[in-house]
């Protein structure tokens, strides 16, 4: 198998993270040396280790890997070191734990071949050893989180927790990733739907992993969630804006002249009150959103006066509700009115309407202080695609 030392060009990496797995690390690279015989193609295997502090780097190098230091803890650090640090065209990646077969590679080293962008190694489309997925990966936490995943960025991935992937270095290197832990695996496919990839699945085998696991269940679940939330302001802020808002409208729109009996439920103040709660609320939410939004790239509908004559007129329909209220409250001769409805609706539209003027100007700020957006997150949101992931 021709390598690196003889000079010929690498057409395929492959690329593994190691912390500690001095019991797994030999299995691997044999196997990934099989992987590269099986294909007859050239390649190198690369170990990025980040502080292993047992036998793993020694084995590996004796094993007959490059091994890659990288100064930054975490898994996604080692695999930006690793791949970085990567000559071969194509690259596959995996984890050095023993749980991916190495030595067949070969499907997903051709479906890349083929075209696709991105290929991932199914395990629920393939199979998974008994003992290999701890009951709450597999039927809680992997679900979860790709089908969020799915949902938020139009994709439609099986297993996106899987580690053995293949893909071309150059496409690699066009994505702006910056996670250094475990939910760098989220990254490259959040950033990889948003460039439009073709994603490809195949089906593969997971073996129960030798030697100790690095996965801290909660810590690195939130990780992967934190991520697919802070990637996506729609869903983070925008879809509950949107609901908060409407339902927050239709309560006060509805008691705002008296209570109501829908069958045998009788509404009355309590849910006048969460209407304005959830219009006042639903607003703020929004405007973040938008403000998130404009972080990236300010809405092309927006302009100043666009938000200030709504904001304008919520906030003076309040005003002069409250006005109303008073001039009757002075016909009453200073006495009781039992005005509280309307003065809810007035309270709750001027809060709304103060929020949309301010947060206006605001908005307008944000987009005249951010002419040069950040090319690295300047791509499409996945709603603009055609082709989805396949
Ligand atoms: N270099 C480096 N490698 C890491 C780090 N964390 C994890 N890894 C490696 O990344 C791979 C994935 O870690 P695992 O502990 O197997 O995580 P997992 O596959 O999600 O969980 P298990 O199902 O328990 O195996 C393994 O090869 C680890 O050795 C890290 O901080 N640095
Ligand atoms: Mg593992």
């Amino acid at each position: 198998m021709p390598t690196a030392d003889t000079g010929t060009p690498i057409e395929i990496s492959i690329v593994m993270p190691c912390l500690n797995e001095e019991d797994t690390i030999e299995a691997c690279i044999a196997k990934a040396q099989a992987g590269l015989a099986r294909l007859n193609r050239s390649g190198e295997v690369v170990v990025a280790d980040n502080g292993s502090t047992d036998r793993s780097v020694a084995l590996a190098e004796a094993a007959g890997a490059r091994v890659v230091h990288v100064a930054r803890k975490g898994y996604g650090s080692a695999y930006r070191g690793g791949l970085a640090a990567a000559r071969g065209e194509i690259i596959v990646m995996g984890d050095s734990d023993d749980t991916y077969d190495f030595s067949r590679i070969d499907a997903l080293v051709h479906l890349v071949d083929q075209g696709a962008d991105l290929v991932l190694g199914s395990r629920l489309k393939g199979e998974i050893s008994p003992g290999a997925m701890p009951w709450l990966h597999r039927y809680v936490g992997n679900p979860i989180l790709s089908f969020t995943l799915n949902l938020f960025y139009g994709t439609r991935i099986s297993d996106t927790h899987s580690g053995l992937r293949a893909f071309r270095r150059a496409k690699y290197e066009s994505l702006p990733i910056r996670s250094t832990g475990m939910e760098f695996a989220s990254e490259m496919l959040i950033l990889a739907a948003r460039a439009h990839w073709t994603i490809a699945e195949t089906p593969i085998t997971y073996a129960a992993r030798g030697g100790e696991s690095k996965l801290r269940t909660f810590r690195d679940g939130w990780r992967h969630l934190r991520l697919l939330l802070l990637y996506s302001p729609t869903h983070l802020f925008t879809l509950p804006g949107w609901t908060m808002t409407v339902t927050g409208a239709i309560l006060l729109a509805s008691l705002a002249r008296g209570p109501i009996h829908l069958g045998g439920v009788f509404l009355d103040y309590h849910f006048l009150f969460l209407g304005s709660l959830l219009a006042t609320l639903g607003t703020q939410v929004l405007t973040l959103g938008l403000f998130a939004k404009s972080w990236r790239r300010p809405p092309a509908w927006f302009t100043l006066e666009r938000g200030l004559v709504p904001g304008a007129i919520l906030f003076f329909a309040g005003i002069a509700i409250n006005v109303g209220l008073l001039i009757e409250w002075l016909q009453y001769d200073f006495g009781p009115t039992g005005r509280a409805r309307p003065a809810i609706v007035a309270l709750t539209l001027t809060v709304v309407g103060a929020q949309i003027l301010f947060s206006s100007f605001y908005l307008d700020l944000l987009r005249s202080t951010r002419e040069e957006w950040r090319p690295d997150l300047d791509v499409d949101r996945p709603a603009d695609r055609g082709d989805r992931g396949r």
